[in-house]
């Protein structure tokens, strides 16, 4: 049975408030932290090895000893609670059943990165959520650990959660800071990057809500305890939120030391396939990655079992593997299409492209209209070559990772169920009324 160290509490009774999270020991790790200087709160999220949750997996410790600290300039943490990428809701689960998790964890951070004033940014369609947040904010301070003068430490703090529009880019850090600080979300080039100049161009940390909250277990049990669980770079714990053909989709927590197999299949956890259907495929890490057909799921080339962490996962770059991203798992069983799953999201990535770059605003397009038109029964076969051809052209081409999210899935399709391309061409009648799984399997 995996650890767990965000959701050991999530089903006590009333822990949402603070009275219980308190009673269960919440904000203990505060009382630490205060006592500590920021250089050894920093120290200790280093040596946790903890990687950020929200999709690319970067060094948090690393990030945060990248924030620039010029004389007289505040600094700001801005927490990115756009979760919007498809298959992706971990976020919502721990912001709705453990709110003081994130606002201790958000102490913690602005107290060691030196920020008076840190924010919350949430996407707009999770409308329930930022009032349980704001409840959970005025909670924190009616008991002294908000507001001025924490702990008669001296460090003050203020937390504002604000609500995005509903746009797909803004969880892109700097569409996100472009959106908070009141314009159109349009991602910004980097360098610079927010840690030098983020929010009005003040020295920004962004991270991931999961990011944040595991800051608490670290001041808890210490970073070097913390990364003794899991394994390799894969340290501490990881939210995954499962979905798709599995009999218990949900949030759970993992310690990454678990196989691929073990995650689907196992009770514990996703419960296996309904109907007793076989396995086709699954997106490991939210809609943005490749996806990856069964045998190389399971195992990888050399017959090792797969396991559910960022090395194994990964495991042949982004060329072959696929990646841990945002922990978003979805799973395909024998009856789904491909093809049809590929346009859809195709269609999503056109939909959410913010228009700045020729390759991804035109490239999205055309993807979805000729995956549109393949479905459809209606494609050519030198189309496939065009859509490998248009994904080639997008990805590293662009201001944003929006442009890679959208030609890796497409690919991936590609090179791993290059018959289900072929089978809607040459089958234009049956394409119109069945799709590929049900027509084969
Ligand atoms: C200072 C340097 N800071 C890097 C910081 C950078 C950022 C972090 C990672 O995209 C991926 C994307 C999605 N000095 C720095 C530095 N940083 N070098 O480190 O940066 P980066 O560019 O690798 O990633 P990103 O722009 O944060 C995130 C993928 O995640 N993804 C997205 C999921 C979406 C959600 C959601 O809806 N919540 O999770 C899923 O796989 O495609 O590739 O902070 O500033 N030299
Ligand atoms: Fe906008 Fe797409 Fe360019 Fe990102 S890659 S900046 S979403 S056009």
């Amino acid at each position: 049975m995996s650890k767990k160290l965000l959701l050991k509490d999530a089903h006590v009774e009333g822990i949402r408030y603070f009275e219980t999270y308190r009673k269960q020991g919440g904000y203990g790790a505060a009382e630490k932290a205060l006592k500590m200087t920021p250089e050894e709160i920093l120290e200790e999220v280093k040596t946790s090895g903890l990687r950020g949750r929200g999709g690319a997996g970067f060094p948090t410790g690393m990030k945060w000893s990248f924030l620039a600290k010029p004389e007289g300039v505040p600094r700001h943490l801005v927490v990115n609670a756009d979760e919007s990428e498809p298959g992706t809701f971990k976020d919502r689960y721990l912001m709705e059943f453990l709110p003081h998790l994130l606002i201790e964890g958000m102490l913690i951070s602005s107290y060691c990165l030196g920020s008076n004033v840190s924010y919350i940014y949430i996407r707009g369609e999770y409308s329930w959520i930022p009032d349980i947040l704001e409840e959970a904010i005025e909670e924190a301070k009616a008991a002294g650990f908000l507001g001025k003068n924490i702990l008669g430490t001296g460090f003050d703090c203020e937390i504002y959660v604000q609500r995005g529009g509903g746009a797909y880019i803004c969880g892109e850090e700097t569409a996100l800071l472009e959106s908070l600080e009141g314009k159109r979300g349009n991602p910004r080039l980097k360098p610079p990057f927010p840690a030098v100049k983020g929010l009005w161009e003040r020295p920004t940390v962004v991270n991931n809500v999961e990011s944040i909250a595991a800051i608490v277990p670290i001041i808890d049990i210490t970073g070097a305890e913390y990364a003794k669980i899991g394994v390799g770079r894969s340290t501490g714990t990881k939210l995954i939120s499962a979905c798709g053909n599995i009999n218990k989709p949900g949030v759970y927590e993992i310690d990454m030391t678990i196989t691929v197999e073990e995650f689907i299949y196992s009770d514990e956890y996703c419960g296996g396939i309904p109907n007793g259907k076989k396995l086709k495929a699954c997106i490991p890490g939210g809609s943005s990655v490749p996806i990856v057909p069964a045998n190389l799921l399971l195992k990888t080339v050399n017959g090792e079992p797969r396991y559910m962490n960022y090395e194994s996962l990964a495991d042949g770059g982004f060329a072959t593997g696929t990646m841990m991203g945002s922990g978003g798992f979805i799973v395909l069983d024998e009856d789904q299409c491909v093809v049809e799953h590929t346009m859809t999201l195709a269609r999503f990535y056109n939909h959410e492209s913010c228009g700045q770059c020729t390759p991804c605003r035109e490239g999205t397009g055309w993807m979805y209209k000729i995956l549109k038109k393949i479905e459809k029964g209606e494609g050519r076969m030198e189309d496939i070559d065009l859509l490998w051809d248009i994904q080639r052209k997008i990805e590293g081409n662009t201001i944003c990772p929006l442009g890679d999210a959208a030609a890796w899935p497409v690919a991936a399709a590609i090179r791993h169920f290059r018959d289900e391309f072929e089978w809607h061409i040459k089958n234009p009648e049956l394409s119109q009324t069945q799709n590929y799984g049900l027509a084969n399997y």
